[in-house]
Order: structure tokens, then C-alpha cells, then sequence
């Protein structure tokens, strides 16, 4: 009996040490906070976190540069901290001053798209990349920024259920604890399969504004009915709250209309997108490289027009992420 307890307290006393020699590696060993949003966290300040995919893949230059650093202005009149997130030769960072910011978007050196699975392969690699929203997520929940604010979120393709094309966006919105504000998901996806998807994930979806239509990008409705509808920041605020209170460690999607005046209905839009997803396939484009080339082209097609109302929600989201974070903070003062 005494061998069997000693036996089973050294097997214990095994796996702690193993454990601490793992824990070795500490993913503040990889991750660059800069001073202002480092100092911001600390005192409670208002932080929004801003991916940098939309910088490298999303937009052409210089349109990317300027949306990036009017996005960061935006964030700042309204009284938080910006916190776009990139990685720099193998270093992730959160936070980038301009002339990193202006080195990155040049893309004279090139960018790698990055989510969950590119990680370890940029890092090693000493790589610059562009973090989705998935791997903003990821970075926003190790650091401990709690609100995110972006364009679009990845979905299910359409036909993603035999090509088991789904973004990796769904999954870490499931398993990070973070706040993402965004117009919805453009109709190249499947709006329903995308909501389904999330649902089963456990995020909670939420509409910004007038009614519970869940908007698709480019378009302030898309005919598909979210499960909640919030009007104001308050509200976002105790949503957020009441996740970190449950430790339910899954995310919010906040989805928040592009503005009417911006947006480009029905027709013309979707014309521009089916076009550009059969050229999609009949170049064999595949797997990362779908979104990028859908969204290029989409801006070729409608002479430029998508690209203004891409950069028009940024901004628009944006605000409305600075005015959650801000009410966030007053309550946890
Ligand atoms: N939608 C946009 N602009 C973008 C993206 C999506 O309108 O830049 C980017 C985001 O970074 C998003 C990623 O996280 O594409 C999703 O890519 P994929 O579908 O390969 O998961
Ligand atoms: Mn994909």
C-alpha cells in the first residue's frame, strides 16, 4: 500500500517537472508588446486589437497603408489604444509604430498570410506575416486584449461542404475569448452554413444596430437572421463582461453594418463576386489564396468602388470597437 501511494506521488511529482520544463516555453518569448499598448493593458486603458492581413492580402498599396494608419486615428479620437497585430521577422507584435507600419505595408519584403498552422513555420522561419483574424484572435486572447475590430470574418466556402473549405476564423472565434467586430462575412460564403458553423463552435452572434439581419459585407443585410441583436456599446460592453465572467474562454462576433450611404446592394455586387469566384476556379486557385484573389478581383470588377466601401466599414468598425473597449474599461476600473 505505502509503495503504491510513494509510486503514485513520484509519477505526480514527475509530471509537475515535466510540466515546468514545457511551460519553458513561454509564448511571451515570441510576442513584442509595444510600450504605449503594454502600458494601456496594465492601467486598464481602452486597447483595440487591428489584423494586419487585410494590410498585406486585403488591400493594394498605398490604399492598404492609409486605411491602416486612418484606422489607428479613428481608434485613437475615440479615446483607446490601437493594437495592430503583424509579425516582423519571426517576431510577433503587437502594436507597430508607423514606420513599421509603412515597411510592412510596402510588402517589399514579402508577407506571409498567417493563422493557427502558419505560425510555427513564419516564426522559424524569421518570416514577415499578416495575421487573419484567426491569428489575431490568438495573439488578442495571449496578450489579454479583449476587443478586436476588423472588415470581414472568414466562413464556410460555398460548397464547403464537400471541399471542407471553412475558415479557421470559425474555430478560434470558438476558443478565444475575444470580442470581434465586423461587418458580417462577404456572400462569396455561405451565410447560413457559416452561422450554423459558429453556433456549433459556441460563439455568440451578435447584430449592431437596428435589427437582427446579419450583415454580408458589402451589403448592410443579407436576408439571414442572426441569433441577437444589440444597439448599443453598453450592451456590447456586458456581453463581454458576462464571457469573462462565465470563463466560457469563446468569443463574441459583434456584426456591425457597413453604413447605407456606403454600401453597394444587391446586383451589381454580386455579379462582381460570382464572376470573380468562377475565375477563382477555373485558375485552380485554392485553399489561402482563395480570399485574396476573390477580394482583388472583386475591386477590379466594380472599377474600385468595393475597395472604397471595404475601406468605409473598416473605419466604421473601428469606431464602434473603440466605443466598446471604452465602456468595457469604465466597468472594470
Ligand atoms: N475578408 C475581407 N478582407 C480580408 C479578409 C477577409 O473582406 O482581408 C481576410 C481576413 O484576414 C480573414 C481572412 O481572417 O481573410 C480569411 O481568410 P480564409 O478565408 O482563407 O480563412
Ligand atoms: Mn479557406
Amino acid at each position: 500500500m505505502q509503495m503504491k501511494i510513494a509510486h503514485t506521488l513520484r509519477n505526480r511529482v514527475y509530471v509537475y517537472f515535466s510540466r515546468c520544463n514545457m511551460s519553458s516555453f513561454n509564448y511571451k518569448s515570441c510576442i513584442d508588446v509595444s510600450p504605449e499598448v503594454s502600458k494601456a493593458l496594465r492601467s486598464h486603458t481602452p486597447v483595440v486589437a487591428l489584423e494586419s492581413t487585410i494590410i498585406s492580402h486585403g488591400m493594394p498599396y498605398p490604399q492598404n497603408l492609409q486605411t491602416a494608419l486612418q484606422v489607428e486615428e479613428i481608434v485613437r479620437n475615440e479615446g483607446a489604444v490601437p493594437a495592430t497585430v503583424a509579425i516582423v521577422k519571426g517576431r510577433i507584435k503587437v502594436g507597430l509604430n508607423q514606420e513599421m507600419l509603412a515597411e510592412f505595408a510596402s510588402l517589399k519584403t514579402p508577407v506571409v498570410k498567417t493563422s493557427r498552422r502558419d505560425f510555427p513555420y513564419v516564426l522559424s522561419k524569421g518570416l514577415n506575416g499578416g495575421t487573419t483574424v484567426a491569428g489575431t484572435v490568438i495573439v488578442s486572447s495571449a496578450v489579454g486584449i479583449k476587443v478586436f475590430a476588423t472588415g470581414g470574418l472568414g466562413g464556410v466556402h460555398r460548397g464547403g461542404e464537400k471541399t471542407m473549405d471553412v475558415s479557421a476564423d470559425l474555430m478560434e472565434l470558438g476558443r478565444n475569448p475575444v470580442a470581434v467586430v465586423s461587418s458580417g462575412v462577404k456572400s462569396i460564403l455561405d451565410i447560413e452554413r457559416t452561422l450554423e458553423y459558429l453556433e456549433t463552435q459556441g460563439v455568440c452572434v451578435v447584430t449592431f444596430g437596428e435589427n437582427k439581419n446579419f450583415p454580408s459585407f458589402y451589403t448592410p443585410r443579407s436576408g439571414v437572421e442572426a441569433p441577437y441583436n444589440i444597439e448599443s456599446p453598453v450592451e456590447a460592453a456586458l456581453l463581454i463582461e458576462k464571457l469573462f465572467e462565465l470563463h466560457l474562454n469563446s468569443g463574441i462576433l459583434l456584426a456591425v453594418p457597413i453604413p447605407d450611404a456606403e454600401a453597394i446592394e444587391g446586383n451589381e455586387i454580386e455579379k462582381a463576386i460570382s464572376t470573380a469566384v468562377k475565375e477563382a476556379e477555373d485558375h485552380g486557385i485554392k485553399g489561402k489564396e482563395v480570399t485574396p484573389f476573390v477580394l482583388n478581383r472583386v475591386i477590379s470588377l466594380t472599377g474600385g468602388r468595393s475597395l472604397e466601401s471595404n475601406i468605409a466599414l473598416i473605419k466604421n468598425n473601428a469606431k464602434v470597437g473603440a466605443q466598446v473597449a471604452l465602456e468595457l474599461a469604465k466597468r472594470q476600473m
